[in-house]
């Protein structure tokens, strides 16, 4: 925070207009809190001062974007290193809410979590149409901190404000307006600062002057209702979004939050405050809360440049091609269009490029027609088209002569400064740009691998080869930022980071079911009550077995001396048991409702596993006995983190952080364990700690998985007595000095 992070500008009319600045998102620190709380008490005790005007001012449109997260790590702590146990940190609520002054937020865009809660303490709220409003702070394992748990009830209603808490709601201004959050919601067109300003100190004005009523929104009760109606209420969303939201009571803030308003109702505000500060204390030192902090400031990391190319910078593409309009293409093509870029699909045939259209239209809905005017389908390299774009995407089938060929025509057609990126999910950058060797010299070739469904997944995975331009990666970032995507840059290798990290969970799955007799049923139900969505039998069967076989061939090609083939899986096939698609695979799926998550069917161990298994050397240790669900869950993952090890050794991935990114948003490793690495280094006390226990799984299974051996990376990492799984950072080397 700058100096002058709070400054006042008094109105002849004696509204003082206080603004606080703290970019890039006007994070109310601690050290901002206690300014602002400051300078109202120094306005309060300035007789000529009749009101303020409170403004949050940061680039970007910021009225706050909340509490500083940052800062979080300190609170609990007690004495001077925990900025909360200072009153003088919080005194700014009380104030804005009591003081002798009406004080009026002027909201003219993001207004989150302590932000919100901020204007919700003042006597009124006026935004203009840009504003947003939300507190979203039980994505972070807490709950709102500094009143909202209380304020938000009394000004909107107690189940809308549950609700919108529970939710992580974004209201938009005219949704905030209706529901009662905003007082005074300025025309679109008129709602400059200036007007902005002007409108909240009018009705600073008039509370002063005593032609408007002055909200204590603490005191107020006529929206709340009874109390036994707020009971009611909150055993209906214990029942449905409580249980569903936390897991089954998994995260412990949702369940806070319902019963921390409650108390507000049943015993006061003044009880709420005190009961909401004594939960959210509790919370914020929760291992879910530091672990979903971690993921948040992991993932805003991820999506920057590597380090080297601080200070290049690209504007979003806006003039965008797809090549292949199948399920993949048509996903990138709506995500683009959503985005607001208008769009070329190029298809082989009018019937493929009529079919690609449909695809799009239905993607996008009925409330798609304005994204669907700026498709446009094609089955020629048309230089009218071609000739103009900003970026081409291609996403035809995992073939590497025909992306070869495809890349031959795109440089022909397109302007040099024209990025040249392929979805390609395994195939090597550089065997496709030697096919267009000046382009690919001219750093114009990158990956741009997006997950199925493309406009729905959140993650890009956006692939570097050596030759790959920091302003064509630029250009990328800026493009999945655009498109709500969280980027990550990796390095270009088969699989690249999402799929190599978790190709050995498929793998030693069927190892484990075909050596260890461990039964696939168990290990996908001590998997699913870890976090994961699916455990690795049932998201093989939500792939499909032929597709896994064939993903594992690329794999075990490229990994020959650790990738493990279960023999029983073929045998499956043969049977036509192909997973959900085909009605069975390791569970059955009910024709009538293909969507519900199958029936195991136990008889695939006698007919498939334990027959074909059968006359491999002796079965070591038939040893589902020995193994409990952690060591059912550590068997899964610790080789994915082993494997990981070797893409932060190879820099495929240039930071865990990053890897803890790609595994939440990639694979749906859960959030609340902060991601793959995160959960590893914590569970197991770093990388010592992860080795040995590595150690220890692979006695227990006899020896017979290479993936249960420690990698040199995971090795190395533990010899140096590290703290972190990566590889230690490189000094910064200075110009001059030899390499
Ligand atoms: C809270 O308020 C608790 C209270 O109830 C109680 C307290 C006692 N703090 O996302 P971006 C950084 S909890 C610190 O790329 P955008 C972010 O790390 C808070 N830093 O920009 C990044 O840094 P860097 C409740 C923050 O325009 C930079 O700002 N609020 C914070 O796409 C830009 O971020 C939330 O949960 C913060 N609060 O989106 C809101 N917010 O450049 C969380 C951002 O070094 N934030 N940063 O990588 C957001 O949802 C989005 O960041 C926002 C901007 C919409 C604000």
């Amino acid at each position: 925070m700058g100096a002058r992070a709070v400054s006042t500008a008094m109105r002849p009319d004696g509204i003082a207009v206080v603004t606080f600045a703290n970019p890039p998102v006007n994070a109310l620190g601690t050290a901002v809190q206690r300014a602002l709380g400051e300078e109202l008490a120094r306005l309060a005790a300035t007789p000529a001062v009749r009101g303020v005007v409170l403004y949050g001012d940061a680039a970007g449109g910021f009225f706050s974007g909340g509490a500083d997260i940052a800062e979080f790590a300190s609170i609990g702590s007690g004495g001077a290193a925990d900025p909360f146990a200072d009153p003088a940190t919080t005194a700014v609520y009380g104030l804005a809410e009591s003081g002798r002054l009406p004080v009026v937020a002027a909201v003219g865009g993001v207004c989150f979590g302590g932000g919100l809660e901020l204007a919700l303490a003042c006597a009124a709220r006026v935004a203009t149409p840009a504003a947003s409003f939300g507190l979203p702070e039980l994505k972070l394992g807490i709950i709102p901190g500094l009143g909202g748990t209380q304020r938000l009830p009394r000004l909107i209603g107690f189940e809308p404000a549950l609700q919108a808490m529970l939710r992580s709601t974004v209201l938009p201004a005219a949704k905030a307006a209706s529901a009662g959050l905003v007082d005074v919601l300025l025309p679109s067109g008129g709602s400059s600062l200036g007007a902005l300003v002007d409108a909240a100190a009018g009705v600073a004005l008039e509370m002063a002057s005593g032609r408007r009523r002055r909200m204590v929104p603490l005191e107020e009760t006529s929206r709340l209702g009874s109390l036994a109606n707020c009971q009611a209420v909150a055993a209906k969303l214990r029942a449905t979004d409580v249980a569903r939201l936390s897991k089954g009571g998994v995260l412990p803030q949702y369940e806070a939050v319902v019963a921390v308003a409650l108390e507000g109702v049943a015993s006061g505000g003044q009880a709420g405050l005190a009961a909401e500060a004594r939960a959210f204390a509790k919370l914020v030192a929760s291992p879910t809360s530091k672990a979903l902090v971690h993921f948040f400031f992991a993932s805003r990391g991820a999506s920057k440049l590597p380090p080297g190319m601080a200070g290049v910078t690209a504007r979003a593409p806006r003039r965008t091609a797809v090549i292949g309009g199948g399920l993949m293409g048509a996903g990138i093509a709506t995500a683009l269009l959503e985005s607001g870029a208008t769009v070329v699909i190029k298809e082989i045939n009018a019937g493929a490029a009529a079919a690609a259209r449909t695809r799009v239209a239905k993607n996008l809905g009925s409330r798609g027609a304005a994204a669907l005017s700026r498709l446009s389908v094609t089955t020629d390299y048309e230089a009218a088209t071609f000739g103009n774009l900003d970026i081409v995407i291609e996403a035809a089938l995992e073939n590497v002569k025909l992306k070869q060929a495809i890349f031959v025509e795109l440089e022909r057609v397109t302007p040099a400064s024209c990025v040249l990126a392929t979805n390609t999910s395994t195939l090597n950058l550089d065997i496709i740009g030697a096919a267009v060797p000046a382009a690919h010299a001219a750093g114009r070739v990158v990956g741009a691998h997006f997950f199925a469904p493309a406009h729905r997944m959140p993650l890009l995975e956006v692939v570097r080869a050596d030759a790959t331009s920091p302003a064509v990666l630029a250009a990328v970032l800026a493009l999945g930022k655009k498109m709500r995507k969280t980027a990550v840059v990796v390095g270009n290798c088969p699989g690249f980071a999402v799929n190599r990290m978790f190709f050995p969970q498929g793998n030693v799955a069927h190892f484990l079911a075909s050596e260890c007799g461990v039964d696939p049923y168990e290990l996908d139900a001590a998997c699913e009550a870890f976090g994961l969505p699916m455990g690795p039998f049932r998201l093989q069967d939500f792939v499909g077995l032929d597709i896994t076989v064939a993903v594992g061939g690329t794999f075990g090609a490229a990994f020959a001396d650790r990738a493990y083939r279960a023999n029983f899986v073929p045998a499956m096939i043969a049977a036509g048991k192909l997973g959900r698609k085909s009605g069975s695979g390791f569970y059955t799926y009910p024709s009538s409702s293909p969507r519900a998550p199958g029936t195991p069917d136990k008889s695939v161990i006698a007919k498939f596993i334990e027959p074909v298994e059968t006359g491999a050397p002796p079965l070591y240790p038939r040893g589902r006995a020995l193994l409990s669900p952690a060591d059912m869950v550590d068997l899964t993952l610790l080789p994915c983190v082993n494997e990981a090890c070797r893409l932060l050794e190879e820099g495929v991935a240039s930071s865990p952080a990053d890897l803890d990114v790609s595994s939440v948003l990639g694979m749906a490793f859960p959030a609340h364990r902060g991601g793959l690495l995160y959960w590893a280094s914590t569970a197991h006390g770093g990388p010592a700690g992860i080795l040995a226990r590595l150690r220890t799984l692979d006695d227990l299974t006899g020896h017979r998985c290479a993936l249960l051996k420690p990698s040199f990376a995971l090795l190395r990492a533990a010899a140096a007595g590290s703290s972190s799984l990566g590889r230690p950072p490189r000094p910064t080397r200075t110009p001059g000095a030899p390499d």
